[in-house]
């Protein structure tokens, strides 16, 4: 069991070093210290972050190291600098990021070889392994969408995802009332913010089968949803007036059609794929133009892991497996999320579709705690970002690992972002 759980963790982390190569040796060294949004850090602070997180928390807390170098700790705290700030900071060169975070991978790889993982505390070792392997693999989720805002030839490519099709299925799934289990037991690389495990009684109501796709959405811009104030949240309509903001991000209007920026490539916005790059206030207000509203968080949940037939949640849709290529858009094999009803076999009992991967899917809740979370290694993970500034996203996007997504895995972000891989799906009361 020692060498099971041994050899998940060197492989999860092995992954995600060969994911994090990928991303910062596509471009030059010029681009990997130039910021190319204020909203983003140069991607050479990310390389470095993601050394100094592994060697935080398992040099230093799993085997009690001495720090290698202690003078760039509070450079790559990411609570002392906002990442506008970075570019300005005394950032290691791209050489010494990538030299540090490979000596901190050295070591890490000599003590995960001497520490035993089973049993308590050694539960919590095999843990930190697979919250370092997660934190690198979040990190390079940022770092692709710093590529994605990125101008300049394309640096990236991957192949098509596989085209499905919603035709002929319901436009909505009727989601039973009655109770359902919330959160994480048996999920050994489960954050905090996932876990306990909780009843929750969740009322009737209908979730949409597929994401809202950018035909759908075009609708609700050529309706002229963006100019009709009774759509939008108070801070939504702020945002939109004073940003000129008049379609999801990366859209331009040319020739009479609309087209959008991926990876450096203009071409016309898909219809049937799901619409990407939207804020928590643009998907609220298309809701709402739809005469509906955005699903809560546990309602996204109870889609995604409620089995009416046995009564239990599964670990994803499709079942207990981890994901499969068939089952889910993941782990950017695709650089961009497959057409709305894709991925059959993905999905849930009741006929949802798509729940995990293509795009992470807002929710209308705030990022609270389950009743008794207990931080778990640090309130700085996410304790400190419970309240009500932060919406919660679920399901992952085409950009997140495996390791770090599952039916209870919970992103959050402020309701203004729309850089990030974000969608959304609908929802409604029933009866
Ligand atoms: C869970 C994606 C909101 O990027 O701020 C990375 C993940 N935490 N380093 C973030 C994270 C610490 C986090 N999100
Ligand atoms: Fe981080």
């Amino acid at each position: 069991m020692n060498d099971v759980l041994r050899q998940r963790a060197v492989d999860a982390l092995t992954a995600a070093r060969a994911r994090t190569a990928a991303l910062t040796s596509c471009v030059d060294d010029g681009e990997l210290t130039a910021q190319h949004s204020p909203l983003m850090s140069p991607l050479v602070w990310d390389l470095a972050h993601i050394g100094n997180q592994e060697e935080l928390w398992l040099l230093r807390n799993v085997a009690g190291q001495q720090p290698i170098r202690p003078e760039i700790d509070s450079v790559y705290d990411a609570f002392q600098h906002p990442r506008s700030e970075r570019p300005s900071l005394d950032l290691l060169s791209p050489g010494e990021a990538r030299g540090y975070a490979h000596d901190v991978r050295g070591r890490v790889l000599d003590v995960l070889e001497r520490t035993p993982l089973e049993g308590r505390p050694l539960v919590d070792a095999a843990f930190a392994f697979g919250m370092v392997a997660q934190h690198e693999q979040q990190h390079d989720e940022t770092m692709l969408i710093t590529h994605q805002l990125r101008r300049g030839p394309a640096a990236l490519d991957a192949p098509a995802p596989p085209h499905g099709t919603a035709q002929g299925l319901p436009a909505e799934v009727l989601v039973p009332g009655g109770p359902f289990t919330m959160g994480a037991a048996d999920e050994p690389w489960a954050l905090d913010n996932e876990r306990p495990a909780h009843e929750r009684l969740v009322p009737a109501y209908f979730i949409d089968t597929v994401p809202v796709t950018c035909g759908a959405y075009t609708a609700f811009i050529e309706d002229g949803g963006y100019s009709e104030r009774r759509w939008w949240a108070e801070a939504g309509w702020e945002q939109i007036r004073q940003h000129g903001i008049g379609a999801p991000l990366f859209w331009r209007r040319e020739g009479g059609q609309w087209l959008r920026r991926r990876f450096g490539v203009l071409e016309p916005v898909p219809q049937d794929e799901p619409v990407l790059h939207v804020s928590w206030y643009e998907a609220d207000a298309y809701a709402r133009w739809a005469g509906r509203r955005l699903p809560t968080e546990e309602e996204w949940e109870k889609a995604a892991r409620h089995d009416p037939a046995s009564g239990r949640s599964r670990r994803y849709p499709w079942g207990d497996e981890d994901p499969a290529e068939t089952h889910a858009n993941l782990g950017q094999r695709h650089l961009r999320p497959a057409a709305a009803g894709s991925y059959p076999e993905g999905q849930s009992p009741l006929g949802v579709r798509q729940l995990i991967g293509d795009v992470w899917e807002w929710t209308s809740s705030d990022f609270l705690p389950y009743p008794g979370f207990v931080a778990f290694p640090y309130k700085e993970y996410s304790q400190v970002f419970f309240g009500s500034d932060h919406k919660v996203l679920r399901g992952g996007s085409f950009a997140v690992d495996p390791v770090a997504c599952r039916g209870t895995f919970r992103n959050w972000d402020l309701p203004v972002r729309r850089q990030i891989f974000s969608g959304f799906r609908t929802a409604r009361d029933a009866g």
